[in-house]
């Protein structure tokens, strides 16, 4: 199986619906966690700890990566946010997690819609590989 940088280095970044928008119109099952109007989170399929979760914004409006934020996104931005709080709080991640955000070939992101990645339930390193 390829690694999650040989997916990122294949990926090509692009505006294209991706596999995102399948798990948001639930056409392909997915571990959801946490559901709003305007926000969507579920596990991760290839988990990096023992919580791990992807938090995205149900529409895209050319988000693709964090690097294509626009004014206009100030508000999905700060949801995307304030949601990976609560998430974490119903995970129970009272010690602490991560958030990351990889952006583009060297960021190593592999799917062209944004997302939060949190993480936890183990000791976090750093620098992060
Ligand atoms: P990245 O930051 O673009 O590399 O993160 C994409 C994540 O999406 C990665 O951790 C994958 O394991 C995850 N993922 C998923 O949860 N379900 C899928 O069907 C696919 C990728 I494709």
């Amino acid at each position: 199986m390829a690694s999650e940088k040989d997916a990122a280095l294949a990926a090509v970044p692009s505006d294209s619906p991706t596999i995102f928008d399948k798990i948001i119109k639930k056409e392909i099952p997915a571990n959801i966690v946490y559901e709003d109007d305007k926000v969507l989170a579920f596990r991760d399929i290839a988990p990096q700890a023992p919580v791990h979760i992807v938090i995205i914004p149900k529409v895209k409006d050319g988000l693709t990566g964090i690097s294509k934020a626009e004014e206009k996104h100030y508000e999905i931005l700060g949801r995307l946010l304030y949601t990976s709080k609560l998430v974490a709080k119903q995970e129970g991640l009272e010690d602490g997690f991560r958030l990351v955000i990889n952006d583009g070939p060297k960021g190593c992101q592999s799917v062209y819609h944004l997302h939060i990645h949190l993480l936890g339930g183990r000791q976090m390193n750093w620098p992060p590989g």
